[in-house]
């Protein structure tokens, strides 16, 4: 299959220590795909949904106990733990492949064996980084297949002396008392055993393109990033492209899909999808900041996509898509909790496989939820209405802004920008978040999620603040830099944004701002925009309402400091002093004193 002495020498050491009855090479075939599919079905990894209704579709339900990526069991390995910092667990790299050659010895023992070259970017780009991934699991074969370019071409790329990234997987049993996820980056390796769930598994995702690749981006000068990125283009065809870092499952999917309110789509306005998940940004020739979406698919979460919130993702998921998780309908069709319409009354089955209708409750009175909250589909990138034509050029597209978001209830107001680069690193730095069904954890817990990067950043942590603000020197024309929150509550709970497409005004007066345009009132946070600096064509909204979105609470905001210094404080002395710096300004403000 490959002239590539490295990749075979590696491949056949693999095999002999989990002792697989076969080594299938996966050629990126339609053929190959077909049997694998077939073959899935047969063992009921897979079912097959209903041909009619979703050609090309498939279904997965993955163990109870693996349905999101485990942080807890995710590690980097480097020599010296220093390296990998506070925020990231931390094993010795003999300690680690040990353990895992334990699990992993004759794991594959009656199973097959693939064998997954892949690139992250289009192949050949000089900015793609090209990965072979060994798996036991049909599913995440498939999987790869929509999120990577995947099989024969990317060998042909490789050649007969290129270099790769190991990426080693393993279902073994599945138990998560024997689940492991490590990273090496000193050796550009991945050994992930155990789990067979999405950003456990998918090794070009999580763990190539953002861990692996964020410790090959400090030292070659660039950025991999948590960013969905989109452009937005004007009523004069001018486009704006943004890129958004928001922790998991807090929006980049839609926002990325957007769909223009109609009244904002009558003036002419248009929003193009180029990545919903991660964003590589290196500084062009031009001197501004360019980005590129390394993947090929979406592994997008299901509960609360319809119609009405992402209607493109509804158009996109429709044919050639892996259902995980959902529930599943007698007629072999999908359903999610906030999906299109209600379920139907008998015959369904939730994620577990359970007989399960609307309403079912437990033993206590609790409602069962029919689809995993974390349920997910896995969709090529092609297949999105609103992709923009040019997501594939090799050099990405030039940022005007980038946006931080998170899930507050009620700290951080709908919108604001950041005063300088410096001051957008310290927002980033100390951005905090309710925890979603995205990980594993107390739902709704507030945690730092530092640039949403916080389960992702390979090395360590205070480094990276160090590496943003590097950067920051490096680019001619920086973009400005906002961060918002649509999650805003009234005291009944109720979200007080209405979101999803509204968020356009929101992005409308960023770019205004980059232009500069557009009203501002300065606060000690940030520029808040004035009521009638956003366009309101086509939504009544108060101001009343929009004053409740804006409200700046300023002894939350102490108490919120003292949490932003404890946090930073692991740092040491490692923490760049610029941070220090900003935290304190901050606190001057808040208190008045500047
Ligand atoms: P990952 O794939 O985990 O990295 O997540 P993501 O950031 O792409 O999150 P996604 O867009 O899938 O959104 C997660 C959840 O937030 C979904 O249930 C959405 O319906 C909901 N959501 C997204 N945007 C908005 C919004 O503007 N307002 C409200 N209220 N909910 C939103
Ligand atoms: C996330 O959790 O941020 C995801 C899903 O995008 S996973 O691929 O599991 O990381
Ligand atoms: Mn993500």
């Amino acid at each position: 299959m490959t002239n590539n002495k490295e990749l075979r020498r590696w491949v056949e050491h693999m095999a002999r220590m989990c002792k697989p009855d076969k080594v299938v090479w996966i050629d990126g075939s339609e053929e190959q795909k077909r049997e694998l599919i077939a073959e899935a079905c047969r063992t009921e990894e897979l079912i097959e949904l209903n041909q009619e209704k979703l050609r090309g579709c498939i279904y997965h339900r993955t163990a109870v106990n693996d349905v999101a990526r485990t942080e807890g069991l995710t590690y980097i390995c480097t020599s010296n733990e220093e390296d990998a910092g506070t925020t990231n667990n931390w094993m010795a790299p003999e300690e680690a492949y040990d353990r895992a050659a334990q699990i992993f010895s004759g794991s594959m023992r009656g199973r097959m064996m693939y064998v997954i070259p892949f690139s992250m970017g289009p192949i050949g780009s000089e900015f793609s980084k090209i990965g072979v991934q060994i798996t036991d699991s049909i599913y995440v074969v498939l999987n790869m297949l929509v999120m990577t370019r995947a099989g024969k071409k990317v060998l042909e790329q490789l050649g007969t002396s290129g270099s790769f990234t190991r990426c080693l997987h393993g279902k073994a049993d599945l138990d998560i008392n024997r689940r492991l996820i490590l990273h090496f980056p000193q050796d550009n390796a991945i050994w992930s055993v155990g789990s067979g769930y999405g950003g456990n598994a998918l090794l070009g995702k999580k763990c190539l393109s953002l861990r692996i690749a964020s410790c090959l981006a400090r030292e070659e000068g660039w950025m991999a990033e948590h960013m969905l990125i989109l452009g937005v283009e004007h009523p004069d065809g001018q486009i704006d492209y943004i890129a958004g870092a928001f922790p998991s499952a807090c929006g980049k999917t839609n926002l990325a899909m957007l769909v223009p309110p109609e009244a904002l789509a009558k003036k002419g306005y248009k929003v193009w999808t180029v990545g919903d998940d991660i964003a590589w940004l290196r500084v062009g020739r031009d001197g501004r900041l360019w980005a590129l979406n390394p993947e090929a698919g979406f592994f997008g979460v299901a509960p609360g996509t319809n119609s009405k919130t992402n209607p493109n993702a509804m158009a996109m998921i429709r044919e050639n898509t892996i259902y995980t998780n959902t529930v599943l309908c007698p007629d072999r069709t999908v359903w999610w909790e906030d999906g299109e319409g209600l379920p139907p009354d008998e015959g369904c089955l939730d994620w577990t496989g359970r007989p399960w209708r609307l309403g079912k409750t437990d033993e206590h009175g609790h409602v069962i939820a029919g689809a995993q909250p974390n349920s997910r589909f896995t969709v090529p990138v092609g297949q999105c209405p609103s992709i923009a034509p040019n997501w594939q050029d090799p050099r990405g597209v030039p940022l005007t802004a980038i946006v931080f978001g998170s899930r507050r209830a009620r700290l951080a107001p709908l919108v604001y920008q950041c005063f300088n680069w410096q001051h957008a690193v310290y927002v980033g730095a100390t951005m905090g978040s309710e925890r979603t069904a995205a990980q594993y954890g107390k739902q709704g817990e507030v945690r730092f999620d530092p640039m949403a990067m916080l389960p992702f950043c390979g090395y360590n942590m205070a480094d990276y603040f160090r590496h943003w603000l590097e950067m920051g020197t490096r680019i001619l024309h920086r973009p400005k830099v906002f961060r918002v929150n649509w999650f805003r509550r009234e005291e009944n709970g109720d979200f007080i944004w209405p979101g999803y497409g509204e968020n356009l005004r929101i992005l409308l007066w960023m770019i205004n701002r980059c232009r500069g345009n557009g009203a501002s009132i300065k606060t000690p946070i940030g520029y808040l925009p004035t009521y009638d600096s956003i366009d309101w064509s086509g939504l009544e909204f108060s101001r009343h309402a929009f004053g409740d979105l804006h409200a700046i609470f300023t002894e939350d905001w102490l108490e919120e400091q003292a949490l932003n210094k404890q946090f930073l404080a692991q740092f040491g002395d490692r923490l760049p002093q610029e941070l220090r710096f900003e935290h304190a300004a901050r606190e001057r403000r808040l208190r008045g004193e500047d």
